[in-house]
């Protein structure tokens, strides 16, 4: 596979989002769009089948990446100071999409609730059988995540894709790691960091009602 070749690793990654979280709590917009970038790229490595999945995310990425480098970047360093600013100036739409399409909110809504199935899908690979199989794990985290928000065609599309993961061993090796026990082991190093900016993340928007922006 592609991604095996070169230095790329998955690990460095996935340390974005321990890099993520602040003495205070707060979450970094930076670092956590370093996270998804590399995502991105190494679902890339994947294979073609994946890209209608990564153009939707670096779309997204691309949105949040010029706020944070706009005239206003000082107000989209944390996602907690982004929450403040775009609900104090009603640069958020809450019912429909209309003045504000693109709102740093609701496009960070979506990677949110994309990153609560990389974390099912990472747990469910650290701790499946050998020979088990990537796309099953792919499929329930999938189901059990995100699907909730896609239509039809687009849970069609997903499925489809699913089947062209390898197997869990090969997908290891992918991520570049070392061995499979290697692997492992930094998934259980990772995911606690994840679950973190996925937990901080869904507090801030419950509190303040975002959790179904259009
Ligand atoms: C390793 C296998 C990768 C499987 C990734 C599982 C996610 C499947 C998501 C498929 C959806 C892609 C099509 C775009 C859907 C958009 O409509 C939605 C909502 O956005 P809106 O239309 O409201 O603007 N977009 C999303 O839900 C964001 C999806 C981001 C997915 C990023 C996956 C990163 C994978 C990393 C792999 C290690």
């Amino acid at each position: 596979m592609a991604a095996a070749q070169g230095a790329f690793s998955l690990r460095e990654v996935l340390a974005a989002f321990q890099a993520c979280v602040t003495e205070q709590r707060e979450v970094l917009l930076g670092p956590y769009l370093c996270g998804w970038r590399g995502l991105v790229r190494f679902l890339n490595g994947l294979g073609a089948i994946f890209s209608f999945i990564s153009k939707d995310a670096v779309a997204k990425i691309q949105i949040m990446e010029s706020y944070c480098g706009g005239e206003r970047r000082e107000e989209y360093r944390t996602l907690q100071a982004m929450v403040r600013y775009e609900l104090s100036g009603g640069l958020v739409d809450l019912q429909r999409r209309s003045a504000h399409p693109d709102s740093g909110c609701r496009t960070v809504l979506r990677l949110h609730r994309a990153l609560k199935w990389l974390q099912l899908f990472l747990e469910g690979l650290r701790t499946a059988r050998q020979d088990a199989s990537t796309s099953a794990i792919c499929t329930d985290s999938y189901n059990a995540s995100l699907a909730a928000y896609h239509p039809w065609v687009v849970r069609k599309a997903a499925a489809v894709a699913f089947c062209a993961l390898p197997s869990r061993d090969a997908f290891l090796e992918v991520m570049n790691v070392g061995g499979p026990e290697e692997a492992v082991e930094m998934l259980g190093d990772a995911l606690p960091h994840i679950r973190d900016v996925y937990g901080i993340t869904q507090e801030l928007y419950e509190q303040h009602r975002l959790l179904d922006l259009p």
